[in-house]
C-alpha cells in the first residue's frame, strides 16, 4: 500500500448466514496474530456479531462493526426456518457494507471476504487494493462454481440427472444431479444464486483465494483449480489451528462417551440449519431404535414432542440427545463409530479429522456433491437409501458402517485422509505453508 511503516487497516465482510462468519472470525484472528501491525474490521450483521464476539474479547485487533441487515422495521421472524432474512439481507447488499465502511472514516488496505460477496471485488477496485475471497466449503463446490459456463454447455440446463461429468477431471462419479441447485438445474433468478454466479465469475480476478481445505485431499481437483485461479490457498482444515476446548462440553456428552465401546457410537447433527421432516425424524428414530447401537444426538428444537411417543424412555439407557455438542471434540472421541450427518463441508472436515466414516443425507447446497465425494470418491461413507430416512434404511447404513467388513475398510480409508490432514497442518505441511503465503500477501497490501 502507499502508507508504509504506519498501521495497516482491512476491511473483512462476513456472510451472516450458517456456519461462514464464524470460520471467517477465526482465520481473522489467527491473521491478526501473524500480521500484529494490522487491525481488521469484521463487517457483520450485530446479531452474528454478538455470537461470535463475547465481552471480554480483546477487540483491539479485530473489531467487530455492525452492518444493516436490510429487514424492515418491526420485522418478526416466523417460526421454523425461512429464507427471509437471507432474502432481505442480499437486497441490502452492496449498500449496507457501503454504508458501513464510510461511517469507520478509514481508508483500507485491502479487504478480506467471504467469497459470496464478490462485489468486495468491485469495492477493493475502487479502493484500488487487493481482495481476498475465503471460501469456506471443499475444492469441488469451489470448482463447480468456476466452472459454472462450462458445465451449462456440456450438461445444458435441466438435462438428464444421471449423465456423469467425465469431462472434469476427478468428476467422473460425479451426475448432473449432485451438482449445486442455479448451476445446471433449479432456479436461476433467485439473489442467493445470482450472487454464486457472480461469485465464480469474480473469483479469477482476486488477489488470492483461501480455502478451507487442504491440498492433498483432493489432489486432481486442486490442480484443476490451480490452473482458474491465479492464487489459491487451501489453508485448512482450519479448524485444527483454532480448536475447541473440552470445557465447552457443557452437556457431558464426554463422559457419556466414556462409558461406551470403541467405534459403537452414532453421533448425529445436521449443522446449523437444516432439520428433517417429522417423518423422516420418526423413521430415523425408529431406525436407531432398532438397530440397538448407542447415540449421541445434537438436537435442534423440542426433542419430546418431535421424537416418537416413548422414545427418550425406551432409549435413556443407550441414547443422550443434547441441544449442542462439542462436535470435533466428539467425532475424535475413540467411541464414536459413524457420524450421521448433513454433509456441511464443516462436518465432512472434522469427520475426517476425527477419523470417523459418514451416513449422509444431504438437504441443499453443495451438501450433495459433498455426499457423492464421500461416498463414490473418497469411499469412507454411504447414502441412505433413496435420499431419506426410513426406519430399514437407517439400520442397514448404521450396520454397513459399525458392524460390516465394508465399514472397517471405510474406517481404514478415512484414516489415511485423517492423517494428511493432520501433516497438512505440520510446520512444514502445505496449509501452513499456504498460510505464511496468505499472512504474507496481507503484510505486502
Ligand atoms: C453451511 O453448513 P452448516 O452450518 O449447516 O454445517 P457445517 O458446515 O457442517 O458446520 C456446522 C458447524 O457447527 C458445529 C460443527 C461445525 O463446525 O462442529 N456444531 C457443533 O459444534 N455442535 C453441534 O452440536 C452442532 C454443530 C452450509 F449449509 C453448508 O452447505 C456449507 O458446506 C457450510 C460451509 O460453508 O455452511
Amino acid at each position: 500500500g502507499a502508507r508504509e511503516n504506519t498501521q495497516k487497516h482491512f476491511a473483512v465482510f462476513a456472510f451472516p448466514f450458517t456456519t461462514h462468519a464464524a470460520p471467517l472470525l477465526a482465520l481473522v484472528r489467527k491473521l491478526s496474530e501473524s500480521a500484529p501491525d494490522s487491525k481488521f474490521h469484521f463487517f457483520n450483521t450485530a446479531q452474528s456479531n454478538a455470537s461470535l464476539f463475547s465481552k471480554d474479547h480483546d477487540c483491539e485487533r479485530v473489531k467487530p462493526w455492525s452492518v444493516d441487515t436490510g429487514l424492515p422495521k418491526g420485522y418478526k421472524s416466523t417460526k421454523g426456518p425461512s429464507n427471509e432474512p437471507l432474502e432481505y439481507f442480499l437486497k441490502a447488499t452492496p449498500g449496507n457494507f457501503e454504508t458501513a465502511v464510510a461511517e469507520t472514516g478509514l481508508p483500507f488496505d485491502g479487504i478480506i471476504s467471504d467469497a459470496f460477496l464478490w462485489f468486495a471485488k468491485e469495492m477493493a477496485e475502487e479502493m484500488r487494493v487487493p481482495w481476498i475471497p475465503y471460501f469456506t466449503a471443499g475444492p469441488r463446490a469451489l470448482l463447480v462454481h468456476v466452472v459454472a459456463d462450462d458445465l451449462r454447455a456440456r450438461l445444458g440446463i435441466n438435462g438428464p440427472k444421471d449423465q456423469t461429468l467425465e469431462f472434469l477431471p476427478g468428476f467422473s462419479a460425479i451426475r448432473a444431479v449432485d451438482i449445486p441447485e442455479g448451476i445446471i438445474s433449479g432456479s436461476f433468478d433467485s439473489p442467493f444464486q445470482m450472487m454464486m454466479c457472480k461469485m465464480g465469475q469474480m473469483l479469477p480476478h482476486a488477489s488470492a483465494v483461501a480455502i478451507n481445505s487442504f491440498e492433498e485431499i483432493d489432489p486432481i481437483v486442486v490442480k484443476t483449480l490451480k490452473s482458474r485461479l491465479s492464487n489459491l490457498l487451501n489453508i485448512g482444515p482450519f479448524v485444527l489451528r483454532t480448536p475447541p476446548t473440552s470445557d465447552s462440553d457443557i452437556h457431558g456428552c464426554l463422559d457419556w462417551l466414556d462409558q461406551h465401546m470403541r467405534s459403537s457410537v452414532a453421533y448425529i447433527s445436521f449443522g446449523s440449519s437444516a432439520t428433517p421432516s417429522p417423518n423422516e425424524l420418526k423413521a430415523l428414530a425408529e431406525g436407531l431404535e432398532a438397530s440397538k447401537f448407542p447415540f449421541l444426538w445434537s438436537f435442534k428444537g423440542n426433542a419430546q414432542e418431535m421424537l416418537p411417543r416413548g422414545f427418550l424412555k425406551r432409549t435413556k439407557n443407550r441414547g443422550m440427545i443434547v441441544p449442542w455438542a462439542p462436535q470435533l471434540i466428539v467425532l475424535g472421541h475413540p467411541s464414536v463409530g459413524v457420524f450421521v450427518t448433513h454433509c456441511g463441508w464443516n462436518s465432512v472436515s472434522e469427520s475426517i479429522i476425527g477419523g470417523v466414516p459418514m451416513i449422509c443425507r444431504p438437504f441443499f447446497a453443495e451438501q450433495k456433491l459433498n455426499q457423492k465425494t464421500v461416498e463414490a470418491v473418497w469411499g469412507f461413507g454411504v447414502g441412505v437409501e433413496g435420499g431419506m430416512f426410513t426406519k430399514n434404511g437407517t439400520i442397514k447404513a448404521l450396520q454397513v458402517i459399525l458392524s460390516s467388513e465394508e465399514g472397517k475398510l471405510m474406517k481404514e480409508k478415512i484414516g489415511i485422509l485423517q492423517e494428511l490432514a493432520f501433516n497438512a497442518l505440520d510446520t512444514d505441511g502445505s496449509s501452513t505453508v499456504n498460510f505464511n503465503s496468505l499472512v504474507d500477501l496481507v503484510s505486502r497490501c
